[in-house]
């Protein structure tokens, strides 16, 4: 068993509360608020984040869900759904909290970049993963970070929400 546990349940709410506190107040508030999850787990990270916010502005957040699968330059397999978004709201002038898992590459967020931009034009877009692992090879960073784990590229990130895991918490695995 070469599981590493990185961010047990309890670590992993308290840094997902942390960060609904930075996006609060990055953002002054939560008027002109949206946020867009990447699927599949960055969707599940969203909804966290919106009931928190919720629960500390008494304000609905919407969450955008995005499928960004056809959408990868380096993937060959392309879904067939052609739907890249669902609960699309006006994202017009507002300010985006964009939600993965995982930031690796960058490349995954460089096509949500491109998918939003196909939906409006928000004022402003930040980016929040639960866990940065390092690798980027694009000028593309995170704002709100849960964890910075540097990892080898014959690692791999496991993260699991209860929602569709057996629990919450971040793994680290050899390949
Ligand atoms: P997700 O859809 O919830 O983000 O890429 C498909 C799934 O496999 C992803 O789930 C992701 O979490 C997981 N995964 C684990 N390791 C990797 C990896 O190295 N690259 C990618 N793209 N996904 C990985
Ligand atoms: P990128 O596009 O930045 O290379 O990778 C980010 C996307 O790939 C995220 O949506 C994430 O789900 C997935 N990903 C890349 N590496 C890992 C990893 O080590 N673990 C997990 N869980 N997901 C990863
Ligand atoms: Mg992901």
């Amino acid at each position: 068993n070469n599981e590493k546990v990185v961010l047990d349940n309890m670590s992993m709410q308290r840094a997902l509360t942390r960060i609904t506190y930075e996006i609060i107040e990055k953002n002054k508030g939560v008027n002109n608020l949206v946020l867009i999850g990447i699927k599949t787990r960055g969707v599940y990270l969203a909804k966290r984040i919106a009931n928190r916010l919720k629960k500390l502005e008494n304000t609905d957040v919407p969450v955008i869900e995005l499928d960004i699968t056809n959408y990868r330059d380096d993937k060959k397999e392309k879904n067939n759904s052609q739907k890249v978004a669902t609960n699309v709201v006006d994202i017009n002038e507002k300010n985006i909290v964009l939600v993965d898992d995982v930031l690796f590459t960058g490349r995954t967020v460089r096509a949500a970049l491109g998918a939003i931009n196909e939906i409006g034009r928000p004022k402003r877009i930040n980016l929040a993963v639960l866990v940065d692992r390092g690798h980027h090879e694009l000028p593309i960073r995170a704002d709100f970070v849960g964890k910075n784990i540097p990892s080898s590229k014959d690692e791999t990130i496991k993260v699991l929400v209860s929602e569709i895991d057996d629990r919450d918490g971040v793994e680290i695995t050899k390949k």
